[in-house]
């Protein structure tokens, strides 16, 4: 049987990682932080799904999709969508799919727009503030928390 499937989304500008202001998302690439979250996976058991997109449908619709694959939930930093978002909030409520929001710099010792989330209700927790260490807790929450 094929391993479970954990979705990780990450939203616009988070393919900058590493390029671009490294004092605040600090100097590792998207693709070294999916590496290090696959060798995690790896010892975990289960697969991950990446997906990063600059678009808010292209990330309702990996929601979508990974849903109706099965996945098992979903690590979501939705970037910038994560404050304005009420799309993304409606897939992750409509699809029911189990997810952790995750940011990697904390997002309470920034400006105030920043305090306020759309999906923060509806996640199973939010890891904000501990870089690529609150992917890897959402990861092990999810395969923790999983159902079946
Ligand atoms: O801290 C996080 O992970 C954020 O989700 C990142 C978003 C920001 O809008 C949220 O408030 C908090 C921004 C992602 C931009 O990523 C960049 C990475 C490197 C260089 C420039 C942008």
């Amino acid at each position: 049987m094929a391993a479970p499937t954990i979705l990780v989304l990450q939203g616009p500008n988070l393919n900058l990682l590493g390029v671009r202001e490294p004092e605040v998302y600090g100097s590792t690439t998207l693709t070294q932080l999916q590496q290090r979250l696959d060798l995690l996976a790896a010892e975990l058991g289960v697969r991950l799904r990446h997906v990063q997109s600059n678009h808010e449908g292209e990330l309702v619709d990996a929601i979508q999709i990974a849903a109706a694959d099965g996945c098992l939930g979903a690590v979501v930093n939705a970037g910038a969508y994560t404050h304005t978002s009420v799309a993304l909030r409606d897939a992750l409520i409509g699809t029911a799919l189990p997810f952790v929001e995750v940011h990697l710099s904390n997002v309470f010792a920034r400006e105030s727009f920043r305090h306020v989330s759309m999906m923060s209700d509806v996640a199973l927790g939010v890891v904000t503030g501990l870089g690529a260490a609150g992917y890897e807790a959402g990861i092990r929450a999810l395969v923790e928390t999983r159902v079946g």
